[in-house]
């Protein structure tokens, strides 16, 4: 797509600089609410009473004045899809076949049961989401721990912004991926995105770096020259193609740079931050020279990025240092986004107005979804569950005894991996993911998949997880259910119901208050999304992520709350930072990281690197927007995005059948000819499933810290296809 396409349909037509709204109450013309799918919530208002007239309009909100991408101008057609699921399915003889919720349940239940009872509490394992609501999201780490009392629950999550989340806590003390509202970058002269495509993932945010690409200081570091790059270019900005997985090369090389050529803010490191001489032992040694050879980026470029930030800081014009996917998914992501923190500190950006860091959070409840529990190692309220003080809290609050409440479990890939072993669980729950297309190592999980007693999915659609379940159970979807959800500012939304549930569709609250009593469990569980927020509220009071004067009323009433808001500190936070770090001496913290590098290096057989990501109009796993006829027309099929010198040397010309062959698998796409990606690298989008499915390819190596896998580099070859 080319970057005039995104100021067409992309944006509204009423996206002018007029004042945005905040938060819009309920009005008797429409439903106020937000987009179904990405982390930047764009604002819209529904009208219609049934689903097949029902309509989308762009309502003003800070995130998307206005504007939409085409995913949220068609979300509508999901609520009337043919392809949506609305009875209960149960395998028999082989085959799915509908049945009743109370049978369904009632072989959920029985299998949850003789699983524990023969193997223990961890033989059932639960799977969350990022894209379920708070009081979802909540609700699922409460019904791990108190009615299956499992400590296997973990969720899609660690694919994405785990390494973002665990460089955070390291460096800042806390974790909230912008630590600012968004509109603030909208006055930066200078921004400097590391592995994000917004132009293809959250158009709407193009809006807010209008200001630094028409000042040449919006720069771009993607392999690829994608439209959010070709835009930087227009403005006069710059694009580094780096090879991919040399991320934490190129920051290192940049704090080199601002060290040595006089742009450090010393003021700023000696009385904001600790840890800079061990940090700059290793950065010492990142000589521009080194730097180029690594990451293919010329010292020219790196010299003008960092003097481009410098610029705009002492101008107080405003610099930003923002982290995607890109730099992030990687065996050695979370030192990557390290060493990308040291560089906003060595320039004394983060907790100053009108500049930071932040990592643009990706799935719709992203933010809020990886602070309530449904994580392996983690309480609500963004709470440790290795912490005896968090233990006790959160216990007094579902009113059970600390010492029932079970410990760690897996992480994503480790639990997937281990599901049907010896040692492993044999029941999975799953919730708001697609792991037989997402997952990396598609094959190898899916056969994990395959080997369970009892896999359960809940979904609205048959996705590829639930055509091999044993039990699909059909749930309702954004429009249809109320909620809360948690933006990637950490500004606190509510997502209103515009329809009645469709017959024969039941909400996952009602689902575990099922289960749970089915399991025997004499706690209860409520299915109204209100009291769930409200016990959510309590649970997350006095943590990280405190919610406590987070009201339903309140944000009804259209107020704007960013956690932690507290009594307090009753307004919220909209800008954390600004006095201290979330550190204990309130410091922000330099650690020495260095450059690692791809987990798996490329060999004769295997000389390509393989990288992964996003499409405008696809979401993740595709089990939705595959379902939608004008995102489908406008996508096309499976490619695989190659230099034409590559291609001829594979013997393959645009538009050929191509195999992308790793040590792991095969995939089967288009070739689609580009003359600006780099010789030495090809990109797959991950929406397409079977033949096409890009995780086919991918390796699982897990970061240490974060355990996100390595999405972003593999070592392939391309074949032709006779
Ligand atoms: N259309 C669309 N929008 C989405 C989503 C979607 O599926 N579709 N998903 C949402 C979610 S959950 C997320 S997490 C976000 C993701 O949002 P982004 O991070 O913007 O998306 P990606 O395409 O995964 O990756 C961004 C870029 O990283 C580049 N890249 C690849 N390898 C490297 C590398 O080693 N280093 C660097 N610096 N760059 C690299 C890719 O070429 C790609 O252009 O998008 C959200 N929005
Ligand atoms: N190769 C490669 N793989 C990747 C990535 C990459 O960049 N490259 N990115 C990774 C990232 S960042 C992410 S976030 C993951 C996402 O990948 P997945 O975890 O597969 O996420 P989705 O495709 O959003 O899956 C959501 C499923 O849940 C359903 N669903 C939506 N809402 C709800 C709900 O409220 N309840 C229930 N029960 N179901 C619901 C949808 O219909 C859909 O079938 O993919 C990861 N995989
Ligand atoms: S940018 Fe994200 S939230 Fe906004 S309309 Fe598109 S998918 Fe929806
Ligand atoms: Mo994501």
């Amino acid at each position: 797509m080319t970057v005039s396409a995104l100021r067409g349909p992309a944006l509204a037509p009423d996206a002018t600089d007029a004042p945005d709204s905040i938060e819009a109450a309920a009005t008797t013309t429409g439903t106020p609410t937000h987009c179904a799918y990405c982390g930047l919530q764009c604002a819209m208002t529904l009208t219609g009473s049934t689903a097949a007239d029902l309509t989308v309009s762009p309502r003003r909100f800070p995130t998307n004045r206005g504007g939409l991408c085409q995913k949220g101008w068609t979300s509508a057609e999901l609520l009337r899809t043919p392809g949506r699921l609305t009875t209960p399915l149960v395998r028999r003889d082989g085959q799915l076949v509908p049945t009743t919720w109370d049978d369904a349940l009632t072989v959920v239940a029985d299998g949850m049961r003789e699983a524990q009872q023969n193997r223990g509490r961890d033989a059932v394992a639960l799977f969350g989401g990022g894209g379920l609501t708070n009081e979802k999201a909540y609700q699922l780490g409460r019904f791990a721990r108190v009615a299956l009392r499992t400590s296997q629950i973990d969720y899609n999550g660690r694919w994405c912004m785990s390494s973002a989340a665990a460089a955070g806590i390291r460096c800042f003390g806390l974790d909230r991926g912008l630590p600012f509202p968004v509109t603030d970058i909208g006055s930066a002269h200078a921004v400097l995105l590391l592995g994000a495509n917004p132009a293809e993932t959250m158009p709407p945010f193009l809006t807010h770096l209008v200001r630094a690409a028409d000042h040449g200081g919006l720069m771009v570091a993607d392999p690829r020259l994608t439209p959010t790059a070709a835009k930087a270019l227009d403005g006069g900005g710059l694009h580094l193609a780096l090879r991919p997985g040399t991320d934490a090369a190129l920051a290192l090389g940049l704090v080199h740079l601002a060290v040595t050529e006089g742009h450090a803010d010393r003021t700023y490191v000696e009385q904001r931050t600790t840890g800079f001489d061990e940090l700059w032992a290793v950065a010492a040694q990142w000589l521009p020279e080194r730097v180029e050879r690594v990451t293919g980026v010329a010292v020219t470029t790196l010299r003008e990025v960092v003097r481009t930030l410098a610029r705009a800081r002492d101008t107080e014009r405003g610099a930003y240092v923002l982290s995607a996917r890109g730099g992030e998914q990687h065996a050695s992501g979370t030192d990557t986004v390290t060493a990308f923190i040291a560089l906003a500190l060595v320039l004394g950006l983060p907790g100053n107005p009108g500049s930071g860091f932040g990592t643009v959070t990706g799935q719709g409840n992203g933010q809020g979804g990886r602070e309530h529990g449904q994580k392996a190692d983690q309480l609500p309220g963004y709470r440790r569950i290795d912490d005896p003080a968090a233990r006790a809290h959160v216990a007094r609050v579902w009113g059970v005894d600390p010492d029932d409440l079970p410990g760690p479990g897996r992480s994503a890939f480790e639990l997937l991996d281990a599901l049907g072993t010896e040692s492993g669980p044999s029941v999975l729950m799953v919730h708001g993911s697609n792991p037989v297309v997402s997952a990396p190592e598609a094959g190898r999980v899916t056969e994990r998949l395959r080997a369970l007693d009892l896999l359960v999915v809940c979904d609205f659609v048959l996705s590829e997880t639930a055509a091999i379940a044993d039990v699909v159970l059909p749930v309702l979807q954004w429009a249809e259910e109320e909620g809360t959800l948690t933006n990637l500012e950490g500004r606190v939304l509510r997502r209103r119901a515009a329809l009645a549930p469709p017959d024969g569709c039941r909400g996952e609250l009602e689902i575990w208050a099922g289960l749970a009593s089915r399991l025997g469990c004499p706690v209860l569980f409520a299915t109204d999304p209100r009291e769930v927020f409200d016990e959510l509220r309590r649970a997350s009071a006095g943590g990280p992520a405190d919610y406590s004067a987070v009201t339903w009323e309140r944000l009804d009433a259209g107020e704007s709350l960013h956690w932690p808001c507290t009594t307090e500190r009753p307004q919220g936070t909209p800008r954390l930072f600004l006095d201290r770090f979330a550190t204990p001496d309130g410091r922000a913290r330099f650690v020495a990281v260095d450059h690692q590098g791809p987990a798996e290096p490329v060999d004769a057989d295997h000389p390509l690197v393989a990288t992964t990501g996003r499409v405008l109009q696809h979401y993740q796993s595709g089990a939705q927007t595959r379902l939608v006829a004008e995102l489908t027309d406008a996508a096309g099929v499976m490619f695989v995005q190659v230099h034409p010198d590559t291609a001829a040397a594979a013997g393959l010309a645009d538009g050929d059948r191509a195999d992308v062959v790793s040590r792991r698998g095969r995939t089967t796409a288009q070739v689609r000819l580009d003359d600006d990606m780099r010789p030495d690298v090809v990109f797959l989008p991950f929406h397409w499933a079977g033949d096409g499915a890009a995780n086919a390819l991918t390796n699982a190596a897990l970061d240490p810290t974060s355990r996100m896998p390595e999405f972003k580099a593999c070592a392939v070859r391309l074949e032709a296809r006779p």
